[in-house]
């Protein structure tokens, strides 16, 4: 059968220094690190959307791709998903990621939209048992039909909280049934574009009722896997309620879901938000809500979400680094949501995006993973805090009150004497890491 991508090998692990084009030269899936296998670190995913669905639109003009399987019948469906198996066995990554509306026609009835999607799941789970890769997570699209205009869970109209609520549990139903590892939750129109005409608190409880009954849904049909959270500031809306990890642990401990519901971190997103994508992993590691990543990188200048494949081997070593301090993936992985520039229109663009990403995302494993083992900047982060390892620091902190703080400090004499956070130092010894 000839496939889109004819005449592409599928992509090999070749070492750093080979001629090849289309190779791999620092992803090895086999190689060990930390004692693990390369490809169990790094868990990467395909996204349907972005490489399949995407036309090449921007805000000024539309479609400038050209696939063979673009149309909205069942027919373009299977075609579409036939392509997307045809990249991953180019590819081997172990993974796939899709919303409801990536793989199957849409329609204006809720059973004939569910018909459409509940086959083309089908057909997926099909090809799945026939090898490849697995499903890392599925998610509802709850944001592109004109129905979704005003939010989903948090729409003024309770009809269209119906709506979502019943989508999401087809979405989670045919996640569970291809043995998804998580079921994701982007809020893409869960906020506001003016606050004239919004209710802040109606919303709130809303959203809050929706991803409790996601949960009970989870419970009830067995599903295992992790619910996620997608974190975004803005775009589409003007204020997206998800705005950062730091919110989104608000909002849970609010509803009191902050044991159930985990985050999915994007680095265009934290950028958009005003973080590095390594505070927003560090801060959900730190409060024990870190999941699973959406590998891009984001344009600095644009202010908007230009999901671009990473190529910075730093920033991504920055970012492996705090996962693996956080003893690396459980059911999340590297979700590469990312898409072509819309002038790389053939197929050999669609697989040296991914193989670079690729190979970027394992040197900056690499890296991460010697910084840790080395220890040099745990060692130099313990010492930093060292005073607070003695049992005076301690009782304090535990059992002081302020008058007895203070009559410490006139007690004693206290002078505290500054010492060199020796920022620079720490710097040049990641540089010789990268
Ligand atoms: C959009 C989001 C989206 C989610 C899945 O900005 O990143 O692609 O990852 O709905
Ligand atoms: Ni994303
Ligand atoms: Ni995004």
């Amino acid at each position: 059968m000839s496939s889109y991508f004819d005449g592409i090998e599928p992509v090999r692990y070749e070492g750093p220094d080979s001629a090849t084009e289309l190779c791999f030269r620092h992803y090895d899936p086999n190689a060990t690190v930390l004692g693990k296998r390369l490809e169990d670190h790094l868990r990467f995913a395909v996204a349907w959307w972005h490489s399949f669905a995407w036309p090449g639109g921007d805000p000024f003009g539309g479609q400038t791709f050209d696939r063979p399987w673009f149309g909205d019948d069942m027919n373009a469906a299977k075609a579409k998903a036939d392509a997307a198996f045809d990249l991953f066995a180019i590819l081997g990554q172990p993974f796939f990621c899709f919303h409801d509306a990536d793989i199957a026609p849409g329609a204006e009835g809720f059973e004939e939209s569910a018909r459409n999607f509940d086959a083309i799941v089908d057909y997926i789970g099909e090809k799945m048992a026939a090898g490849g890769p697995r499903l890392l997570w599925g998610t509802a699209n709850l944001f592109s039909h004109r129905r979704f205009m005003s939010g989903a869970a948090t729409n003024p109209d309770p009809d269209v909280f119906a709506w979502s609520a019943a989508t999401v549990k087809r979405c989670m139903d045919a996640t569970h049934r291809l043995g998804g590892e998580n079921y994701v939750l982007w809020g893409g129109r869960e906020g506001y574009e003016t606050l004239l005409n919004t209710d802040l608190t109606r919303e709130a409880e809303q959203a809050g009722a929706f991803l409790q009954k996601v949960v009970d849904y989870k419970y009830k049909i067995g599903f295992r896997g992790t619910i996620l959270i997608e974190p975004k500031p803005q775009e589409p809306t003007k204020h997206q309620y998800d705005h950062d990890v730091a919110t989104v642990y608000g909002f849970l401990k609010r509803f009191g879901l902050e044991d159930e519901v985990k985050v999915n971190i994007e680095q265009g997103h934290a950028i958009l938000a005003g973080h590095s994508f390594e505070h927003e992993i560090a801060l959900a590691a730190s409060l024990d809500i870190f999941g699973s990543i959406d590998m891009n990188r984001n344009d600095y200048q644009s202010g908007w979400d230009t999901d671009q494949f990473p190529d910075n081997p730093r920033e991504v070593a920055l970012a492996y680094y705090e996962i693996l301090r956080a003893g690396g993936f459980s059911t999340g992985g590297t979700n590469f949501d990312a898409k072509l520039r819309r002038q790389s229109l053939d197929p050999l663009d669609l697989v040296a995006a991914h193989v670079g990403a690729m190979d970027v995302c394992a040197r900056g494993l690499k890296a991460a993973a010697a910084m840790l083992a080395d220890g040099v900047l745990e060692d130099a982060r313990a010492a930093r805090y060292a005073g607070w390892d003695t049992s005076d620091a301690q009782e304090m902190l535990d059992d002081m009150d302020l008058a007895a703080i203070h009559d410490l400090v006139v007690d004693a004499d206290l002078r505290p004497e500054p010492r060199s956070g020796r920022q620079e130092i720490l710097e040049n010894l990641v540089s010789r890491y990268v």
